[in-house]
């Protein structure tokens, strides 16, 4: 809800006809999907985040050129950017600024709880979005899918929980499980062991939160996973390019 206000606040100032004349809206995005699959590439989604509700300040005051030029350099698959602000210290500069010189499909991670977000994220030059299926009816999270591809983009729809696989749209090709529980920022492997075995085989299926180690990478690929969203572990040191590399 608080993203709402925002949201309104920022569609008085930039109305979508004037989003829509970005050099990004023409662009054609990269394939988040294909470049996971990559076998060259490592499968990680290195994402670029300042603080967290749950860790505080991580890394105030990094650039996101130089960070995600590092992540790129790494061998990371795609980058996740944080647009989010109150929460995170992101903003969609962050993601315009981490556009520039990089060749990895862009995630816009964010609340996306309005139509306008999705338009916003293409305008900025941000290849996916996120949508929570948590915080969204079911109706939305399909409409706004369907706006996200008709405008050329690709969708991560994240679950927490068993419960809201129904929610998924039959057509969705990516899907995150987040191992950190909202309510108590816990992160648990068992849980992803169970929720991973209930998402159809043709999905493409990324681990999110909590991955700390080479170790614990691989035993969720063991699991079945192919994608790997990490933060804080790259973000916490002085060079997060060198932790993307092992
Ligand atoms: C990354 P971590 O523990 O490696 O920093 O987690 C990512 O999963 C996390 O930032 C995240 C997130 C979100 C943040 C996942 N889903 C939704 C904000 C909103």
């Amino acid at each position: 809800t608080n993203r709402k206000i925002q949201v309104a606040e920022q569609k008085e100032l930039y109305p979508t006809k004037l989003l829509e004349r970005s050099i990004y809206f023409n662009s054609q995005p990269l394939s988040l999907k294909k470049y996971i699959l990559r076998p060259d590439l490592s499968g990680v989604i290195a994402e670029f985040k300042r603080k967290s509700p749950s860790r505080g300040i991580i890394n105030e005051f990094a650039k996101p050129d130089e960070v995600c030029l590092l992540y790129m350099q790494a061998g990371a698959s795609a980058l996740s950017v944080l647009t989010e602000s109150m929460f995170f210290g992101g903003s969609a500069m962050d993601l315009t600024i981490a556009r520039k010189f990089n060749f990895c499909p862009i995630l816009r991670k964010d609340f996306i709880v309005d139509e306008y977000q999705v338009i916003e994220a293409k305008s900025i030059g941000a290849d996916a979005i996120l949508l929570i299926t948590e915080i969204l009816p079911k109706k939305q999270l399909s409409n706004f899918s369907s706006l996200a591809k008709s405008l050329g983009m690709q969708v991560l729809f994240e679950i927490h929980e068993r419960q809201s696989i129904s929610k998924l749209p039959a057509d969705a090709e990516i899907i995150g499980i987040n191992s950190r529980n909202l309510k108590t920022f816990n992160v648990s492997v068992d849980h992803m062991e169970l929720l991973v075995q209930l998402i159809p085989k043709h999905v493409v299926k990324i681990a999110e939160s909590g991955i700390d180690s080479p170790e614990s990478l691989l035993t969720l690929k063991t699991m079945g996973f192919q994608g790997f969203l990490i933060g804080e572990r790259f973000m916490r040191e002085p060079n997060p390019g060198k932790a993307c590399e092992k």
